[in-house]
């Protein structure tokens, strides 16, 4: 870029949102390419093989990797558009610093001394944890590694968190509880051997796309499916029972399930006697989660919750797999503990064809919330309150167990604590909070009260426009490193071609901030396999063991499943064969589940259930995606989704604008009027910010165990824009 701009407005001008197009002609029709590089796609957990094109050190095209076993070739429109970011016109290039006039650019040097000056400054008048470190799970492994310690060690704080706090911890933390591993379960491949297929709370076809396809393959050897969610979503077209479940009810719904096994006389006594602790406590507390007496409440006739106990009895492999449907709820834990109480009381579980999984969201959804960047973890999937776990982290990093500050606060406890003036500091890499969190305008607000903020990016993101200082970060192929699949299966990110301008590898910035900050013997690191050598030493012995895995072994096999303790195990593609579950006795526990109700219910004033979440062609708080313009061409604004009775009801025509009214804000959009979801909810996606944003209306309501926001329940009132 030639000439920075210096105010607010012709910042927003330079620096998007714009959009980059194909050249005429796509791919096929370009120039042959200096060469392929094969890595994987930067965003959904399914993470599929791509082959970037690079052409004079850009990258300009992609195409399937077709050898590689988890996607076989086979893109979603995000993938086939991704690599449209390297080149990208809004990409920052250099460290920019606010001016009383806007951003204005800095040299490095002296935007790296900013931050460390600052770091110390707040810290020496308000204490050490009065600074705080945002991360991301779209971060390779080895960067997710590098937050936990930098936090830990550099800045010295216990306030590290991550963005997967918004997306899987409540499936993260009911896994823990219940198997004592936080992993899928099985294998893709057993989705195709299975003979039911149970979807909860999953837009399978939109979110994970490529898993549609094992769903598929499952079908055409004769599994059955059933699937469970609000709206009548594409995988649940071609369902043999779909179940509309009344948003926030799951638990309600999986323990009428279950109570409708056992008079099935479905339950497999013997494994339970076996491999698991805590049934009897489950029994009691579904005997009266009749089908008959919950109709009502979860929105679903008895006759077809039978159905679903039968179809789930009789088939001898399931496979039950859920997402945020589920999850994002103040009781998300409890939803997934309901669903694994019956995958245990009916044994079904650690074999091939059968078992549950999880289906992880974010790139490295799997991998970032195993290596210590968690507000309560240490790398290896360590519990940073258990002194032995200390203890072993700190002879590795070299220091004594004092040293590793103790367990802090969660990322929208951390919001809420920059609210409140308690945290003054913040640094943010890879982390959208003002679109993505429940509640913008808080969140707003929070941030116009940081002291100081630096955010690491290659997009001047909505959080980052609040930033005192921006520092140009690295693409996913600007990189070497590795991530963890919706599998388990790790594997490898190959960097294609290096960052543009002045921009940096985000390991390298976060190591020279560390050195500025006193601790740079404990970051001397000189590639991202320095960081992966110390992470795997480090994680032996641990939950998450990836202390076989080497680059070598990932480029040869195209990947290893974890555990994998030494390098001539051969991985664990299948958790929990012959009943040995991850707690120290091996055997697997239930939790007897209580139905509550979400944290806001529907009233006279706002009578209509909002619920949130995702359309194929965006990706999250969409700062990538919206800058695409193929994807942008395919959805360009969020509508309101609602049923044909109630947009009569409130006399609304399709395409119309309507207001959205929640007791936080209110939107305008247009209304997309269509029999695919229940007449009593509404269903926004949330891609978009400001007057488009659909966390201006959600609560900013936690689970108590896991933290995760109620992004699937709002009250909402809807009215036509005069
Ligand atoms: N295209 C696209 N793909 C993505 C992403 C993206 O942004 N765009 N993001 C990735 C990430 S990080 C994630 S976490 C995943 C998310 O993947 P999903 O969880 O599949 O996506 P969501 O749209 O959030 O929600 C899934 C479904 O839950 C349903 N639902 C809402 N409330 C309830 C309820 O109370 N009970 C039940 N049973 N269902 C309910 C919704 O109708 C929706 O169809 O997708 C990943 N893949
Ligand atoms: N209402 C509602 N809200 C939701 C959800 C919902 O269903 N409904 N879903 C929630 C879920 S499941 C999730 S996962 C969160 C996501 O929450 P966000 O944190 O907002 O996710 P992203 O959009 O990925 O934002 C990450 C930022 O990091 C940048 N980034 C990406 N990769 C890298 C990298 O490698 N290096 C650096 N330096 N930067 C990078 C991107 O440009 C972007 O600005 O949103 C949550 N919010
Ligand atoms: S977004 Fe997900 S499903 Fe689509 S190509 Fe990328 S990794 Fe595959
Ligand atoms: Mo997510």
């Amino acid at each position: 870029m030639a000439t920075l701009p210096c105010s607010a407005e012709s910042l927003i001008e330079a620096y998007g949102p714009h959009l980059n197009h194909e050249p005429p002609g796509g791919f096929a029709a370009r120039t042959a390419p200096d060469r392929t590089v094969n890595t994987h796609c930067c965003f959904c957990g399914q993470q599929c093989g791509v082959t970037l094109a690079v052409k004079d050190e850009r990258v300009v095209g992609v195409e399937p990797w077709e050898e590689f076993p988890f996607n076989q070739g086979k893109l979603c429109p995000k993938g086939i558009k991704r690599y449209l970011q390297n080149n990208h016109p809004d990409r920052l290039t250099r460290p920019l610093v606010r001016t009383g006039r806007g951003f204005a650019p800095i040299p490095w040097d002296e935007a790296l001394d900013i931050v460390a000056e600052r770091i110390r400054r707040i810290q020496l008048h308000h204490g050490r944890d009065s600074v705080a470190v945002l991360s991301g799970a779209s971060l390779t492994n080895e960067k997710a590694y590098l937050m936990g310690k930098f936090a830990r060690l550099a800045v010295g704080t216990r306030h590290i968190d991550y963005n997967g706090r918004l997306c899987m911890v409540a499936a993260g933390a009911a896994n823990l509880k219940a198997f004592g591993i936080d992993r899928a379960a099985n294998p893709w491949a057993d989705i195709v051997a299975t003979d039911l297929v149970m979807v909860l709370g999953s837009n399978v076809s939109e979110c994970s796309p490529i898993t549609t396809d094992y769903i598929w393959r499952a079908r055409d050897r004769g599994a059955r499916l059933i699937v469970v969610d609000p709206r009548l979503t594409p995988i649940a077209r071609t369902a043999d029972l779909y179940l509309p479940v009344r948003p926030g009810r799951d638990a309600a719904l999986m323990n009428a399930i279950l109570h409708a096994v056992v008079r099935l006389g479905g339950v497999d006594e013997d494994f339970i006697a076996q491999h698991t602790t805590g049934f009897e406590a489950v029994r009691e507390a579904i005997a009266d989660c009749a089908p008959e007496a919950v109709e009502r409440l979860v929105g679903i006739p008895a006759a077809r919750i039978v159905e679903a106990a039968e179809l789930w009895v009789q088939a001898p492999r399931t496979m039950l797999l859920h997402a945020r449907g589920i999850e994002h709820h103040t009781h998300g834990v409890e939803n997934v503990l309901s669903c694994i109480n019956l995958v245990l009381a009916t044994g079904k579980i650690g074999k091939p064809g059968c078992g549950y999984a999880t289906i992880t969201g974010q790139g490295n959804g799997q991998g970032a919330r195993e290596h210590g960047q968690r507000c309560n973890q240490l790398p290896g999937g360590r519990d940073i309150e258990n002194p032995a776990h200390r203890a072993h982290v700190a002879a590795a990093w070299g220091v004594t167990e004092s040293d590793i500050p103790g367990k802090g606060a969660t990322a929208p406890e951390i919001v809420e604590m920059i609210h409140r003036r308690e945290v003054r500091g913040l640094l943010s890499i890879c982390f959208n909070p003002l679109v993505s969190l429940p509640d913008a305008r808080f969140t707003q607000e929070a941030l116009e009260r940081l002291d100081f903020f630096v955010a690491i990016d290659f997009f001047l993101s909505e959080t980052a426009r609040h930033a005192d200082l921006v520092l140009p970060g690295s693409l996913h192929e600007e990189d070497d490193g590795t991530v963890t699949s919706v599998e388990g299966r790790v594997i490898r990110i190959r960097k294609a071609v290096e960052p543009p301008g002045e921009a940096r590898r985000d390991w390298e910035i976060v190591c020279e901030l560390a050195r500025r900050l006193g601790q740079g013997e404990r970051f001397d690191f000189h590639a991202p396999a320095d960081i992966f050598d110390e992470l795997r030493r480090l994680s032996r012995g641990g939950v998450a063991d990836y202390g076989g895995i080497t680059y070598e072994r990932l480029d040869r096999d195209m990947g290893v499943f974890w555990p994998c303790p030494t390098e001539d195990h051969p991985g664990t593609p299948r958790l929990f064969e012959g009943g040995r579950f991850g707690h120290p006795d091996g055997r697997a526990r239930f939790h007897a589940i209580e139905y509550r109700p979400p944290a806001e219910d529907v009233d006279d004033e706002y009578p209509i259930i909002l619920t949130t979440g995702r359309v194929v062609s965006q990706f999250l708080s969409g700062t990538q995606t919206r800058r695409i313009g193929p994807l942008v061409a395919q959805q360009p604004e969020p509508k309101v989704e609602m049923h044909p009775r109630l947009a009569a009801r409130l006399g609304i025509a399709d395409g119309e604008r309507v207001r959205v009214v929640s007791r936080r804000g209110a939107i305008e959009l247009a209304a997309h009027v269509a029999a695919t979801i229940r007449p009593d909810t509404v269903f926004i996606p949330y891609h978009w910010p400001g007057a488009q944003s659909a966390n201006r209306l959600t609560i900013r309501a936690y689970d108590p165990i896991a933290k995760i926001p109620e992004f699937k329940v709002a009250a909402v009132r809807v009215e036509r824009v005069a």
